[in-house]
This record gives C-alpha cells, sequence and structure tokens, in this order.
C-alpha cells in the first residue's frame, strides 16, 4: 500500500526552532507512561527500540519519570535519581540522536499520588496539605485506593527543589536534549497550585504567589542546570484529573504562566480541557490568555487530529501539537499524516506493563506493505 497525496499543507511538517534545536516538523510526541521500567526504576531496554522508532517526531518527551524515590507513585516507571538509571538511559539517548531526532525527558514527582507500599520505608506519599485524593494507586498488588498524604513540613522543600536540581543533572548525563517539568495533572506541583488540594498557611499556600512558589523556584532550579532555552512546563489549568480543581484558574495560570516567563523558557505544554477527555470543560476560559502571556513556544495537546492540528497551526493559536495515544501505535506517525495514511488504534490491554508487544512491535507503514 502506497499513498501518495498531491498536496499537503505545510503547517505540521514546517520546521521550527526550539532553543539551539532546530526540529523538523511540529509534531511532538507527548510524555506517555508505559510502565515497562525494571527493577529499581531503571528503564528497560526494550524502551531503545521505543523510542528510537518514534525518532522522526520533531520532538519526543520521554515518559513521566520520578526525580526521586519519594517522588514515584506507579509501579514500573523509571526514575532518573541514580547511576544505574541515568547509565540505562544513556543508550535510548543515543539511539534518539543516531536518527537525528531530540528527546527531553519529563521530570515528576507525583506527591499524594502514590502509596505506601511504592515509597521508602512504607511511609506516606507527600503534599501539600493532607487531602486525601479520591481514586486509586497502581501497585505491585494491582490497584488499591490512594491514602491520606501526609503534608509536608516548610523545612522540607529546599529538598524537593534540589531533588529536581539533580534530576536535571542526571537527565544532562544521560544525553537528553532537555528536560520538561511536569506540572501537570494533578501530581505534586499542580496540587500546590490548586486550593482545593493546598490548604497550607505557610509561604507555599494561601494566595496565588505563594502556591505558585514551589513551581517557580523548581523552574529556577531546571534552568539553573540547563538554560531557559532548554527547558519546557506542562500544566493542564483546566483538567480535573487527579482529583484536582482550583476555584479560579485563570488568575493563578496567567501568574504561572507569566512568572514562568521571566525565565524565558522554551516552551508551555498545555493540555486543553480535562487530561485525556473533553477539551471543552464547564467553568473554562479561553487557554489562549496564556499563549499570549508567554513569548516562547506554545504546545497544544489533548485529542488533537490531522484537521484540528493543521487548522491551529495555520489560526496561530499553537506553534507545535503534541500527539500522545497515536505515537502509541504508530511509530511512523509524522509520515502516516504526511501522507495522509491511516492510523493504527493503541491496545488498551498493552498500553501499561509487560514486555515488547504492544510496545515496540506496531509497524511502520513500509512493514504494513511487506506483510
Ligand atoms: C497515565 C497513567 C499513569 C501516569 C500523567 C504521568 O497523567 C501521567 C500518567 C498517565 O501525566
Amino acid at each position: 500500500m502506497s499513498i501518495e497525496s498531491a498536496h499537503v499543507d505545510p503547517y505540521l511538517f514546517e520546521p521550527v526552532q526550539l532553543g539551539p534545536l532546530t526540529l523538523p516538523n511540529r509534531v511532538v510526541m507527548a510524555p506517555l507512561t508505559r510502565s515497562r521500567a525494571k527493577e529499581a526504576d531503571v528503564p528497560s531496554e526494550l524502551a531503545i527500540e521505543y523510542y528510537a522508532q518514534r525518532a522522526s517526531a520533531g520532538l519526543i518527551i520521554a515518559e513521566a519519570t520520578q526525580i526521586s524515590p519519594q517522588g514515584k507513585g506507579y509501579v514500573f516507571t523509571p526514575g532518573i535519581y541514580d547511576a544505574a538509571q541515568v547509565q540505562a538511559w544513556q543508550p535510548i539517548t543515543a539511539a534518539v540522536h543516531k536518527k537525528g531526532g531530540h528527546l527531553f525527558l519529563q521530570l515528576w514527582h507525583v506527591g499524594r499520588i502514590s502509596h505506601p507500599s511504592l515509597q521508602p520505608g512504607h511511609a506516606l506519599p507527600v503534599a501539600p496539605s493532607a487531602i486525601k485524593p479520591e481514586g486509586q494507586a497502581y501497585t505491585d498488588e494491582g490497584f488499591v485506593p490512594l491514602v491520606t498524604p501526609r503534608a509536608l513540613e516548610t523545612a522540607e522543600m529546599a529538598g524537593i527543589v534540589e531533588q529536581y536540581r539533580v534530576a536535571a543533572q542526571n537527565a544532562q548525563a544521560a544525553g537528553f536534549d532537555g528536560v520538561e517539568i511536569h506540572a501537570a495533572n494533578g501530581y505534586l506541583l499542580d496540587q500546590f497550585l490548586r486550593d482545593k488540594t493546598n490548604r497550607r498557611t505557610d509561604q507555599y499556600g494561601g494566595s496565588i504567589e505563594n502556591r505558585a512558589r514551589l513551581l517557580l523556584e523548581v523552574a529556577d532550579a531546571v534552568t539553573d542546570v540547563w538554560g531557559g532555552e532548554r527547558v519546557g512546563v506542562r500544566i493542564s489549568p483546566l483538567s480535573s484529573f487527579g482529583d484536582i480543581a482550583d476555584s479560579n484558574p485563570e488568575p493563578l495560570f496567567t501568574h504561572v504562566v507569566k512568572q514562568l516567563n521571566r525565565r524565558k523558557l522554551v516552551y508551555l505544554h498545555v493540555i486543553e480541557g480535562d487530561t485525556g477527555g473533553p477539551r471543552e470543560v464547564p467553568g473554562g476560559f479561553d487557554l489562549q490568555v496564556l499563549r499570549q502571556a508567554f513569548d516562547g513556544l506554545f504546545m497544544a495537546n489533548n485529542g488533537y487530529d490531522m484537521p484540528l492540528a493543521q487548522s491551529t497551526l495555520k489560526a496561530k493559536r499553537a506553534d507545535l501539537i503534541a500527539f500522545g495515544r497515536p505515537f502509541i501505535s504508530n511509530p511512523d506517525l509524522v509520515e502516516r499524516l504526511r501522507i495522509g495514511a491511516p492510523l493504527n488504534e493503541p491496545d488498551k490491554n498493552t498500553m501499561y506493563g509487560g514486555g515488547a508487544q504492544g510496545y515496540i512491535d506496531y509497524p511502520t507503514l513500509e512493514q504494513e506493505d511487506k506483510r
């Protein structure tokens, strides 16, 4: 099978400058938890092939990766806090670079979305405040209810920032091109931002300025290591994923983005609407307000297909489009979009956990031709 298309609008396939990197197109592989890591949070060797297969993306953002043992909230997710993990990431970044690709790492602390069975010494997960999330943790024993976390002491906050700094340094040693700070989806940094989860009375809670403090301290630490031109941030201002909410998200996120802009970050990655769900949510605001407050690149995500991606870029409502699920099942997604080829659907049963099946065996168009 071979499909030739006479004319393709160029938008997705135009090069774009991302800090010092020239991306060949505007198709980004969104960070995707695939839960294939080994003992001690060491990424699997299978990830070498998995990411290399997807190197034609303009940029790959590697899966959410815990910055410390305390930052872990799911079984089989990888880490970036020790030498064995750094060593295991090196052939992954090298394989992507060998194929001409670019790869950022997503730095992750889950906060309260964890379980004692996943924590060092079976301690309680930590959070801004001791408020139990609705939902389940994915542990060695399967799904179990989330627990009431322990509120972090003010004196511990510098240590959290330090975890990010060390992880950022480790990501450099591992050969990544940059890092994305995960401040979305109800994990630790998002828990500090929102007033449903942050009831603190110290300088990390209360006012918008105080709730944004941790994220901005983390942004300072990470840009100290990498320079702003190699650091992005992911936010999900309208999402309720992780049992999160804010009474007034527009001024909160406008402040956050204005302050991130002062740090000259290279991109702002915004999940529009509810994570993995509807793009329009009740009580939402126009997220273009955030684009206007930010001088770097605007990366849009959530449920994009080719027509929506093209019209969004054409209207200059984004500079980059991040695709998640389509990249699971279409390693050559860029080529398929370019020629209008059909996309394979991901198999839900092999999304998380397991081995090669449903991970590195989705075919390219070329491989389909030979079958
Ligand atoms: C799905 C399953 C586990 C983790 C996120 C890191 O939502 C995740 C995640 C998604 O950002």
